[in-house]
């Protein structure tokens, strides 16, 4: 018999685990990450709150515990409730977001913080958790040589026990430095059924993925010989976006470079970068992009969710 490959955390006044949540991982039962920032920064309202729930209902829809992170009152609440979900969607208050730097600071000052891939990940180590859905990870932005932009969440990736499926890399970055950065971090890239690494809202980028598997458990497998190894480590899962959904090459292209043109005028920097390009481009397309958003969401919380399933049924 495989070993559960989650556990109950140690407790810790800075954490709090959703009832469901702490009874899923004390019994072996499979339970899937969900950031935040996405929520809180990534879509627009009132898209973001339908989101975050119909991604929680799709981990459910698989037979795992959806468990979405955000920092509260001075908490790394793992497992947010409906309430929670809508206060983070909907609030007037100002939302921090936060990669793993940000956390410490979060808490200490009890701020109210949406938590990027990096801050989920660090977060979701903390509770044991093994796997984790997002959209598109963070990476090496374009111009990094001169800004060095590049996101935290390409280190955290390398250091926690964590299966991440994703939509690939978000195409507004530069996808072979980020590549590259990938295996620099010793992170597996395995597409699922595809040779080539998914572009977000395309499906393909025209790159290799070093590795493919077709099926949830031929990922579960991989995941359990680097863990029970002993090597340790994160891997990233990159789905396609489903076919239907997925936004013309072209159309895509057109709005990103407008949208880079706008947000060097705007002389943005930072962790504001990303959300900016996401909304503009969002606004070039009439709202194109936000619906490939949501469907490639969706997608991955579904084979996040087989994933984890996988994990715990070997
Ligand atoms: N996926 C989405 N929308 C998002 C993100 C991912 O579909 O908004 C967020 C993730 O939280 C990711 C962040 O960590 O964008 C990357 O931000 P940056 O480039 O500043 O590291
Ligand atoms: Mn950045």
């Amino acid at each position: 018999m495989p070993q559960p490959m989650s556990d109950v955390p140690p407790a810790n006044k800075y954490l709090r685990l959703a009832a469901e949540v702490s009874d899923a991982l004390a019994s072996g039962r499979p339970v899937v990450a969900l950031e935040s920032t996405l929520i809180a920064h990534g879509l627009p309202r009132p898209t973001n709150l339908t989101v975050a729930r119909e991604m929680e209902a799709r981990v459910r829809a698989e037979g795992a515990v959806p468990a979405t992170i955000a920092l509260l009152d001075g908490q790394i609440v793992i497992g947010m409730s409906d309430a929670e979900l809508e206060r983070l969607a909907t609030t007037s208050e100002p939302v921090a977001k936060a990669s793993r730097r940000g956390l410490a600071v979060a808490l200490a000052q009890r701020s109210l913080a949406a938590t990027t891939v990096s801050g989920t990940l660090a977060c979701a180590a903390l509770a044991s958790i093994r796997v984790f859905a997002t959209g598109g990870i963070g990476g090496v932005h374009r111009g990094a040589a001169q800004t060095f932009d590049i996101s935290a969440d390409l280190i955290e990736l390398g250091h926690a026990p964590i299966v991440t499926v994703c939509a690939g890399i978000k195409a507004i970055l530069d996808l072979p430095l980020t590549l590259e950065y990938l295996e620099t971090q010793g992170i597996p890239v395995i597409g699922v059924q595809t040779d080539e690494l998914p572009a977000f809202y395309c499906r393909g980028s025209g790159l290799r993925v070093p590795f493919r598997a077709e099926t949830p458990a031929d990922i579960a497998a991989i995941a359990r010989a680097q863990w029970q190894s002993g090597l340790g480590g994160g891997l990233l899962v990159t789905c396609p976006i489903p076919a239907g959904d997925a936004m013309p090459d072209s159309v895509f292209a057109d709005a990103l470079a407008q949208a880079e043109r706008d947000a060097a005028e705007a002389r943005l920097s930072g962790p504001a970068i990303t959300p900016y390009l996401l909304a503009r481009i969002g606004a070039l397309t009439d709202g194109t992009s936000i619906a490939a958003n949501r469907a490639l969401l969706l997608n991955n919380a579904t084979w996040a969710a087989r994933v984890a399933v996988a994990l715990q049924t070997g």
